[in-house]
């Protein structure tokens, strides 16, 4: 079958309504329910308005929820193959009922639309996680956001769009996909390959570009994300520093750089699908795929979750009804004799292949080593050296976590003295007791409780990691996930040390100092960690030290030679 290609996409679906109805909205909306747009919902709102999630009108109802689940498709045929839902907590979806009309805000409370509610249901998150990732292993970003921090219960309607989300950096790189096709028309480009990226470009993903530019007879559109990608990924101001240095590399007028503010899931093969019905909707004709199309890694058996050109498979079945063709490539890498990029099953016997993995370039920047010309520009090394100074001069978190009285803040006294003795960087000590009366004094120990608790500490750590400091955290801490949330927002910015202060709960119990366990035997206190509550015991920390084998300055000696042997003391 031949695939048609429509120049300048399909019907766009834009939701924003006009000038005079969205201030007659603004006017309604203030006896309206009110729902604060979490961070993801915002990117998919803004995606959704501008009519880049076209053909959707809205928030997903339960029938396109399940046909997309189960068949790759909307309720109507139409291809679909990332569920697009409104999570809400179970208290706020008591309150509404099909019909009602939700006000949608920013975090600052501006309006952004108006949800008229079709469905309200309850999935099944784990069952969601099958079909969508075909893994339930919450180690996938995509498979982690979904079970542990959406909410609840999903909601489905209609937008009316009155404002777009605000965006205040790199205005001139935004469009709407209304704006690109009118450009692309413009420019007279009627085929236009787009090539999609979260990670800085180097020279292999130049002459991918250039490649397949050339073999589509087609114009290129640098298109990255800047949304939400996996976590621990470059942030995007850096990245489209770096970008904005590469396009100069590009013959004028052929190439044009804009961003995608979409919030990835990180679902490769649907994930694939799904990018090129969104480059459809920007007027784009063709869509690169190459290997590991938005892969979220190993799962927690170190096993990929899926194959290197799974994605390329299932796009490969999609693009003739979709009427987007994808231009396949395979990984790019030098060739030492010729000196230029070849793809990788191309190359002659006997040639020197060089490559450096993604995992590598990392390292050398943060340990500041050397980065070959071959692999990329310098300014745009010079660019990324700027954000990533090397591990001896970033921020980074010291974070404890055990039961009550098992040595937390012994310890981390001891080790704040001695990395004050060291100098370079302030320290700062977020003791569990310290915080609860000044950051946390109205909370209780409920599992919400705790997890707020523990977010506000992340919170004050990552900035202090992100200012270039030293924070060393202290609190029980007994939830695996939101220790992983925690670890997430500060290895954005810095070292994130996870320290299991393993003492059993039996020398906690034995030694007592606060009187507090035998108060929770006696059930004068409830919801006691080690007692008479849970406690998830870390399951690859940083480090794991039993108080009952050492001193505290044993236990923040093993400490400091592990912030060392990671490179983040000299
Ligand atoms: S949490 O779960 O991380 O929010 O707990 P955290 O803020 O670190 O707890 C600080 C101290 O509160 C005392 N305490 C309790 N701990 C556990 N369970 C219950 N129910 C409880 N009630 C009071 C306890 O002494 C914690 O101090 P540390 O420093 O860990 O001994």
């Amino acid at each position: 079958m031949s695939i048609l290609i429509q120049p300048h996409g399909g019907v766009l679906k834009e939701l924003l309504v006009s000038d005079k109805e969205a201030e007659g909205l603004k006017a309604k909306a203030r006896d309206y329910i009110s729902w604060d747009l979490t961070e993801r919902q915002m990117w998919d709102v803004e995606m959704l308005l501008t009519g880049a999630f076209s053909p959707l009108e809205g928030f997903m109802g339960k029938a396109d929820y399940e046909a997309c689940l189960k068949d790759m498709r909307l309720a109507n045929g139409a291809i679909w193959t990332m569920p697009i839902t409104l999570d809400v907590k179970e208290d706020f979806a008591g309150k509404i009922s099909a019909g009602a009309s939700v006000a949608l805000r920013d975090p600052e409370g501006v309006l952004i639309a108006v949800l008229t509610v079709s469905d309200i249901w309850t999935p099944d998150k784990k069952a969601e996680a099958q079909a969508v990732f075909n893994s339930t292993d919450d180690i996938h970003p995509g498979i982690n956001y979904l079970l542990n921090r959406s909410n609840n219960v999903y909601v489905g309607g209609r937008l009316a769009g009155v404002e777009l989300p605000s965006h205040y950096d790199f205005k001139y790189l935004r469009n709407t996909p209304r704006e690109l096709r009118d450009k692309f028309k413009k420019l007279g480009w009627t085929k236009v390959v787009a090539f999609q990226t979260r990670n800085p470009m180097h020279r292999a993903h130049q002459e991918l570009t250039f490649r397949a530019a050339k073999s589509s007879e087609a114009n290129l559109l640098i298109q990255p994300v800047v949304g939400m990608t996996k976590p621990g990924d470059i942030d995007h101001y850096s990245r489209i520093r770096c970008y904005e240095h590469l396009i100069k590399q590009y013959p004028e007028q052929t190439t044009m750089l804009s961003l995608l503010p979409l919030a990835m899931r990180m679902g490769g093969p649907r994930e694939a699908v799904w990018h090129a019905t969104i480059r459809k909707n920007y007027g784009c004709t063709h869509f690169i795929v190459g290997r590991h199309h938005a892969d979220p890694g190993n799962d927690s058996k170190g096993k990929p979750f899926y194959g290197p050109y799974d994605a390329q498979d299932m796009l490969g079945k999609f693009q003739d009804e979709l009427g987007v063709k994808m231009v396949a490539f395979p990984e790019m890498v030098y060739v030492q004799e010729k000196a230029e990029y070849q793809p990788s099953t191309e190359i002659e016997k006997g040639m020197t292949v060089l490559n450096i993995s993604g995992t590598e370039f990392r390292r050398r920047l943060m340990e500041g080593l050397d980065i070959p010309d071959w692999f990329s520009y310098t300014e745009v090394v010079d660019e990324l050296r700027r954000t990533y100074p090397p591990k001896k001069k970033q921020g980074f978190v010291v974070f404890m976590t055990g039961l009550s009285g098992s040595g937390k803040s012994t310890v981390a006294n001891a080790l704040m003295v001695k990395l004050m003795e060291l100098g370079g960087r302030k320290v700062t000590l977020l003791d569990g007791d310290m915080v609860r009366k000044n950051l946390s004094s109205e909370l209780g120990f409920s599992k919400e409780h705790r997890d707020l608790n523990i977010q506000r500490i992340g919170f004050v750590a990552a900035e202090i990691a992100k200012a270039g400091g030293i924070a060393i955290c202290c609190p029980i801490a007994p939830y695996a996930a939101t220790r992983r949330k925690v670890r997430e927002d500060v290895s954005r910015w810095g070292g994130f040390i996870e320290t299991f202060i393993s003492t059993s709960v039996e020398t906690c119990e034995a030694r007592d100092r606060k009187g507090l366990y035998a108060k929770a035997r006696a059930g004068i206190i409830k919801e006691f960690t080690g007692i008479s509550d849970p406690y998830e015991a870390p399951q690859n920390p940083e480090i794991t030290i039993d108080t009952k084998d050492c001193s505290p300055d044993e236990a923040s000696q093993m400490i400091l030679l592990k912030l060392e042997q990671m490179g983040y003391i000299k």
